[in-house]
């Protein structure tokens, strides 16, 4: 039969050319050639229509084994020249002998570092750490503190509101409340860090998103001068001795006596500029004993507990301590300001 041995003829064919080409280019030509479908075996198989009945069958199995012959062939012949020309290609590309790319390994922001440096001070003083949520009750925030609603002191803290009951924490202080009904009866000494939001207008100083360490301390004969000694020592530790902290009387709703504490500007040396607002001093923190009332919503009876707590920032400090004229270059994301650090 003809067409059988024309069959035969192509595959012999086929493969012997496919062993002759010499690079990827001319694969697609050889397999238009031989397997397209104008190629020679569709050609071939086309006129197995024409043979007689007992032919057919003959032909078309022949013709199914070539064409998988030559498929599995062209398959194979493929993968090595394609694995051949990515060798010589790795060869001629690859210099074993040039220096390696460096890394470019990230650090730690300026304001994560801080509080690194808060987190290791306090803890030598034995505070331990407590979390407590970004997104907190309107309860906790104001009213459980000794601000309930419509109280002239919430204007203190430009709040954003989630809803009628939930805000984004205005400061670290809720967690006073939190960790004081957990802990209930033992004494307290922690640190709450974590990040603050406030509704208000950005400037040098002020940003809408920024951290603060509040502290916590809650025990029998706790007085104003365990606070004191406590901040100064936590100022020696973290600013060096020599410099000047001032403590002046002021107002907080949740403690009582309240009062600030001022470091010396470190960028005027206390002369005045526009970063202390020409007074030589930077607020680093509030502070004072702990209400009674706030005691009371913890869970302690104030005739037998007292306490102090202060909060305070860590950008504005961080300023301090680098002589950062601006609090909007922690959050702007420029490089140059981040790596400095
Ligand atoms: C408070 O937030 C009180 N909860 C602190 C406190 C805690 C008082 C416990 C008494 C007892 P004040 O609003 O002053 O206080 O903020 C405390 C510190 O957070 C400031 O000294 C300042 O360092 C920082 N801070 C406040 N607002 C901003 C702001 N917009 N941007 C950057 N830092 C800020």
């Amino acid at each position: 039969m003809q067409n059988l041995e024309e069959l035969d003829a192509l595959q012999q064919e086929g493969l012997k050319a496919l062993e002759a080409l010499n690079n990827s280019a001319e694969l697609p030509h050889w397999y238009r050639e031989y397997l397209g479908r104008k190629g020679r075996l569709t050609t071939l198989l086309r006129g197995v229509g024409n043979l007689s009945a007992e032919e057919r069958p003959l032909a078309g199995r022949r013709g199914n084994e070539v064409k998988k012959a030559l498929e599995d062939a062209f398959q194979t012949r493929q993968d090595s020249i394609l694995a051949g020309e990515l060798e010589a290609s790795l060869d001629e590309a690859v210099d074993i002998t040039l220096p390696g790319r460096p890394l470019t390994p990230g650090h730690l922001h300026l304001s994560t570092r801080s509080m690194r440096n808060y987190r290791e001070i306090f803890a030598e003083m034995g505070f331990q750490v407590y979390e407590a949520p970004e997104v907190e009750t309107d309860e906790n925030n104001f009213t459980l503190l000794n601000i309930p609603p419509y109280h002239p002191a919430r204007d203190m803290w430009d709040t954003f509101w989630v809803n009628d009951e939930v805000v984004l924490r205005t400061h670290t202080s809720p967690g006073q409340i939190r960790c004081m009904r957990q802990y209930h009866p033992d004494p307290i000494r922690v640190i709450l860090p974590g990040k603050c939001y406030r509704f208000e207008q950005i400037t040098p100083r002020s940003e809408h998103q920024f951290y603060q360490i509040e502290g916590l301390a809650v025990g029998h004969n706790i007085r104003m001068t365990d606070l004191i000694g406590t901040l100064r020592q936590f100022a020696e530790k973290m600013y060096g001795e020599g410099r000047r902290m001032r403590i002046r009387g002021s107002y907080f709703p949740f403690t009582e006596p309240s009062v600030e504490v001022d470091m010396d500007c470190i960028l005027c040396k206390g002369q005045g500029c526009r970063v202390c607002k020409h007074t030589g001093w930077l607020e680093i923190a509030g502070a004072g004993m702990v209400h009674p009332v706030v005691l009371k919503n913890g869970g302690y009876d104030p005739a037998e507990w007292s306490g102090f707590a202060f909060g305070m920032g860590v950008e504005r400090p961080a300023m301090l301590q680098h002589g950062i004229e601006d609090i909007r270059y922690f959050y702007g994301n420029d490089l140059r300001f981040l790596r400095q650090f």
